[in-house]
């Protein structure tokens, strides 16, 4: 295994620039947004820029490695060492100056997730995790929240950008809205994991999320106590995240119970 320290050290020099070049591309208005897969999936010029300036740096430092990133970055697939990347998690938010972004880097090893980073320049938050050596938030140790009950807990979800079928998250929203303090929709599924990580949300869940989405967060979660899983409902990924201690009452509300 390479040494994740160094390697973390080359990770926050790499994302605090590329966050500075995201706030000028704010300022100077020059985002130029496109849409993929959906009329609301955005990206702009500064996810590719900022692609691409993460795959020079990987490429440059660790030659080797697998990259797969959010806007196309492929290389390499078949190292044991893989880098996954979200250079603008939250683009829609980006996209209209909404604070709520962050660029995700994760390293996996032989499949898991052993190093995380999720930077979010415009909020000043730096989340990190190696496995094995806990989580920080801008440097300093971090840990779930130890929120008992789901009435006592703040949740955050998210909705699919499908805009052609049912969204199937409203049944679940409406399962939880009425059992929690409250409901949080902040539109960067990398964010809310660390969020949650941080003590600052009880528990997130959403459908339809890709692997760039979650691979930095799963990580800086898992390091900081809370639990990271992955459900196949009826053919839709559900990923759900949790302080650890609401998990079984949210999973009974979620899913009626009979299902686990
Ligand atoms: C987005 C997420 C958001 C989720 C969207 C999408 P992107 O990532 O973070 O929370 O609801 O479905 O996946 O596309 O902005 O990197």
């Amino acid at each position: 295994m390479i040494d994740l320290n160094a390697v973390m050290e080359n990770v926050l020099a790499w994302v605090e620039p590329i966050g500075r070049m995201q706030l000028d591309g704010l300022q100077k208005g020059d985002l130029n947004i496109a849409t993929k897969s959906q009329s609301v999936d955005f990206v702009t010029a500064y996810d590719i820029k900022s692609e691409q300036m993460l795959i020079e740096r990987i490429t440059e430092h660790y030659p080797e490695h697998a990259i797969l990133g959010e806007e196309g970055g492929v290389h390499n697939l078949g190292s044991d060492y893989k880098w996954v990347l979200d250079p603008i998690d939250g683009t829609t938010n980006y996209a209209h100056g909404f604070p709520f972004f962050a660029i995700s880097v994760a390293l996996k090893y032989h499949g898991e997730s052993v190093l995380g980073v999720l930077h979010a320049p415009m909020l000043g938050l730096t989340f990190a995790a190696i496995k094995g050596a806990g989580a920080t938030l801008n440097g300093k140790p971090i840990k779930v929240s130890s929120t008992k009950n789901m009435l006592g807990s703040i949740i955050a979800t998210g909705f699919p950008y499908s805009r052609q079928t049912n969204n199937m998250n409203i049944d679940y929203f409406l399962k939880v809205v009425n059992k929690v303090s409250g409901i949080r929709r902040c539109g960067s599924a990398a964010l809310d994991l660390c969020m949650v990580a941080a003590g600052m949300l009880d528990a997130y869940w959403e459908f339809q999320i890709n692997e760039w989405d979650v691979a930095a967060g799963e990580i800086i979660i898992r390091e900081a106590g809370g639990s990271f899983e992955q459900f196949d409902i009826a053919g839709d990924l559900m990923t759900l995240a949790t302080n650890g201690v609401i998990d079984d009452e949210l999973k009974d509300c979620l899913f009626d119970k009979q299902s686990f």
